[in-house]
Order: C-alpha cells, then structure tokens, then sequence
C-alpha cells in the first residue's frame, strides 16, 4: 500500500448547499470530484492530522465505494482514526451520535438525503463538527474556498478495506473501527423514552405501520419497533436499505410515502403510520384519516415533551426554521418558554443547543429533533409520538384535536414547483426582492399586506450574520407566506413557496381551502406563472 499524492485542478459549482454538497451520482464519480470535496474538507477545517472522524452514509449507490475513498484520503491525511458504520452504513443521527458519544473530531456523512438515489439519481456528502452537527457556514465557506484552489489531494493506494467485518482494522498508520451502526442509537433511544409504557400499548393492540421506503432506517426501525417494543413483524415495511431505494423516492411525505397514506387513510389503518427519509432524519406522522403536519407535529411535542423520561424535566426552550409554522411559538408562550426563529437548514440550531438555550427544534420540511444529538432525528420523533399516545391513552386524531382546541390551528402548507430553469427562478426571486419595499399596504384581495422583508438572522450565540434566507410577507391579522429556493436540488430550481393561517375556532377545514386566500396573494406577488410559466405545485405537503 503506497500513500500518493495526486495532482488536480478546481472543479466549478462545489458549494455546500442547505445541507452539504448534492449532485447527481455521475458527477460524483468524475475523476477526482469526490477526492477533491474530500481534500477540501480536510483542509477547510484545518487538516485531520491525528484526527478521530466519524464516517458513514444512508447506503445509497456509490456509499461503499466512497466510504472507501474517504477512508484512504484520512489514512493519507495523518488521521489517527476512522470509525466507520458496518458496510460503511450510518443514519444520520446515529453519524451524529457517534460523533458525540464517541468524542471525535467530526464526521463525514455520505447522503442525499429525501432525493432519490441509484447511479443516475442523487448522492451527497456533507462534514459534521465535534459537536454533532452540520459544519456551519464559516466551515462551509472555507471548505468552498479550497475547492476553487485546489491542486493536489493525498490517498493511499493498494490493498483492500473491508468494511463488512466489526471490529478494529488499519490503514496505515490509521486505526479503522468498524461499528454496528444500530446499537449505540438503540440505547440512546432506550434512555429518553418509557418503553416499557410504549411496549405496553403495542401489547394492548395499537398496531404501527413503520416505512422505511427501503432507506437506512429499515433497521433501526425493525430493531426498536419490532423486536424490543413488540410490535408484530412486518410491521415495518421497506425495511431493507437498497442501493437505489428500490425504485422508491424517499421523502416522508404525502406525495411520495403515498402507499403508506393510501393504508392510513383506508378503512383497516393501522393506530400509528409514519415514515422516515434516505438518511433517517426526516419523519411523517399519520393518524388513521388524520395526517399531521410537521409543523403541527413539532407543537404537539413541544407541549407534551414532559411525558418521556428523557424530556420529564422539562423544555429549555424551542427552536424553528423561519417558514416553519407558528404553533410551537403558542406552545412555547404558553410554556413560558424561550422560541428561537432560525433560516432553513438544521446547521443553525447546533449553536442553540450548544448554549443550553432550546432543547427541541424543527422545520416544516419532516424534520424533528432535540439536543440529544445535533441532527434532526426520524426515530426519535416517531417514538416521541409513541409515548405521547401511550402516556396520554390518545389517539393521533384526538391528540391534534385537543392541541387546536387549546391552541387554535396555524393551517400551514408548502407548495413545490421542482425544476424550474434557474434563470427563470433566479429572475423571479431579483424581481420579488425588487418589489417588496413598495408592498406595504396593498391589498390583495381581502388581504392587506402589513409587512414584507428578506429574511436575515443574527445568530444569537456567535453573533454571525446570515442574510437573504427567504422573503416573507405578512398581512394585516398575521397571515403569511414565504418564498425561497431550495439548496438540496441537483436539477434547475425549486421553489418553496409556505403559506400559512391562523384559526382559533374552526379546525376541520382543508388547508388548502383555509389558506385559498393566502395562495392566490402570494401567486400574485411573485408573478409565478408570469416567470416560469406554472399554475400548479408539483408537490403539496
Ligand atoms: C430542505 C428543507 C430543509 C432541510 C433540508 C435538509 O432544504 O427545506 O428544511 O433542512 O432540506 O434536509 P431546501 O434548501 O431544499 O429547502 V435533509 O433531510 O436533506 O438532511
Ligand atoms: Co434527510
């Protein structure tokens, strides 16, 4: 085995976006595309020299052949360690978990999350600090900066790297630790949650029906659900990590996880159907005839928290990303409890959690957590939910019923228009931002608008600055949209446009009725149809 140094040359467009770097697989397998985003993580965060690091991936295609690279450009680099996931499989909050339990430097997590995966579909791969979390923009914009100067990387060459086997291997000079990827996160699940009390209810017949949609989360699930919780087998469906998600597309939403809504929304459901993303961050939570919005998923957990083991102390605080509804900022005021407004992307809520400040963060986008990793967690919210259900005797649908009763329901909905040609985007956002200074006061319909901005945060910890986060609009009595482009997509643009409405007396409309209004402003102001020519989403959560 030889270690080498490789000379190479700047390639275009390798900026981190919301989380990580994501292109199409093809592009991740051009000669030297991923070494180069390797070498530069390395050399962004200041070299590993002696170095610990975490790696691991959601399994998809190209995760065993990357894991290996990264393996070889951390041996050649001086890292003292690697402790990598069997098979070189890792979901991401057991990445994150790791990283933290284990006391590493960090982390290097290989996945696409929600997109779809195979040779011709998506991979990415993004660098989480010693705390647990997404690097944040400092690290990223530095990481980008070595990628456009970049002249040469170093790997070892020869011999072979098997990471089927668990137990300790070396590279090198490095030391590789092959771990289960399941057990360490099954015990920290067993340390905040009342099983006994979850296993209890499964034992009185509340039957769950658990998609993985053939992601990483298959085993966890099995695992946890199945064997120690006693739910029926089977009750975890797709639960075998496959290359190319067998074909599924695996984002945890109505659109997408539809076998798992058509079954929650026919007559035999199940009491309990969710489903969880490529990487096993995400979650969606559904009732019998009753999906529960994420953003209402992160209320009712905010207010019912105190119920698991982990949370019986209760919440320091709560944080969401901007576009994510306000119902956890009523159950954060009726908590007496701090609530934080962050931009899109869990990167921002790493300094929160870090400084004690919020305990129990999310965004709309399927993603719910809490300070016992620095990554949102699928699992975690799922058994959240569980114990909710079992602590409190309630169904889903009597859980959101009772939350609106007290709190009034934020009807809340996202619109995606996917692959719009970037120019079109770009010129249409150039436009909005352009018109916002003369929208106050304008009435669009029987709204009027009462402010309108483009989103910018101080980061209350490190006092950082991030602007341009997504424009928002709101009317007179608090009715609101916001509108941003997605920084996950590998083709053209999406936008996001998230609308939402408070009710405090009727909780049985549709959203997309009660926010009907609120839609047609927002579809005015932008001018959708005018620049990119659609009428219609392409997906509605
Ligand atoms: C999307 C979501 C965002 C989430 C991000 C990563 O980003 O909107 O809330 O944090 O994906 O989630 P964007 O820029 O496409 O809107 V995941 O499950 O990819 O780690
Ligand atoms: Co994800």
């Amino acid at each position: 085995m030889t270690k080498k140094t490789i000379n190479t040359a700047p390639i275009e467009g390798q900026k981190p976006g919301t989380s990580g770097l994501r292109k199409k697989c093809r592009v991740f397998m051009t000669e030297h595309y991923l070494e180069n985003f390797v070498q530069a993580i390395f050399d962004g965060i200041g070299g590993v020299q002696g170095k610990t690091l975490i790696v691991g991936g959601d399994g998809r295609f190209y995760n065993d052949k990357a894991t290996e690279i990264i393996l070889r450009m951390a041996a050649a680099n001086g890292a003292a360690k690697a402790i990598a996931g069997q098979n070189g499989l890792l979901s991401t909050p057991a990445a994150s978990h790791l990283i933290r339990s284990m006391k590493t430097d960090g982390g290097i997590i290989l996945s696409a999350s929600h997109n779809p995966g195979g040779l011709d579909e998506d991979f990415g791969i993004k660098f989480n600090m010693a705390n647990g979390g997404p690097a944040p923009e400092s690290v990223t914009d530095a990481i980008f900066g070595v990628t456009k100067s970049i002249k040469e990387y170093h790997i070892f060459e020869g011999g072979s790297v098997d990471l089927s086997v668990i137990g300790a291997a070396t590279l090198g000079d490095m030391q590789i630790e092959i771990v289960d990827p399941v057990s360490a996160y099954v015990d920290l699940m067993q340390s905040l949650f009342d099983f006994p009390a979850i296993g209890k209810m499964i034992a009185g017949g509340t039957a769950i029906r658990f998609d993985a949609m053939n992601a990483i989360t298959g085993p966890y699930a099995s695992a946890i659900i199945e064997d120690l919780l006693g739910a029926a087998k089977g009750s975890v469906v797709h639960g075998t990590p496959l290359p190319d998600f067998g074909g599924m597309h695996p984002d945890p939403n109505p659109t997408w996880a539809h076998e798992l809504m058509d079954e929650m929304m026919g007559e035999n459901a199940p009491a309990f159907g969710c489903a969880s993303d490529g990487d096993g961050d995400r979650n969606m939570i559904v009732g019998p005839n009753c999906y529960v919005s994420p953003s209402d998923s992160l209320a009712v957990i905010a207010a019912n928290a105190t119920v698991a083991p982990g949370y019986a102390g209760g919440l320091k605080g709560v944080a969401r990303s901007m576009p994510t509804s306000a119902a956890v900022d009523r159950v954060a005021d009726a908590l007496g409890i701090a609530c934080y407004e962050t931009p899109t992307g869990w990167k921002f809520f790493g300094n929160l959690m870090d400084d004690g400040r919020v305990s129990l963060c999310g965004e709309e986008s399927f993603g719910t957590g809490s300070d016992h990793v620095r990554e949102k967690d699928g699992v975690w919210a799922v058994l959240m939910w569980l114990n909710i259900m079992a602590a409190t005797g309630k169904s889903v649908p009597q859980i959101m019923q009772d939350h609106w009763a007290k709190f009034g329901r934020n009807y809340y909905s996202r619109h995606d228009f996917e692959a719009i040609e970037s120019d079109k985007a770009d010129a249409m956002i150039t436009a909005l931002r352009g018109a916002l200074a003369g929208l106050k006061g304008q009435s669009f319909g029987a709204l009027t608008v009462e402010a309108a901005d483009d989103y910018s945060y101080l980061d209350p910890v490190d006092g950082s600055t991030s602007a341009h986060q997504g424009v928002r609009v709101v009317f007179e009595g608090g009715a609101r949209f916001v509108v941003r482009l997605s920084g996950t997509g590998t083709s053209g643009a999406t936008l996001r446009l998230y609308v939402e409405k408070l009710d405090l007396n009727d909780f049985d409309q549709d959203p997309q009725d009660a926010l009907a209004d609120v839609l047609k402003a927002a579809h005015t102001i932008i001018q959708i149809e005018e620049f990119s020519g659609r009428t219609a989403p392409d997906v509605i959560t």
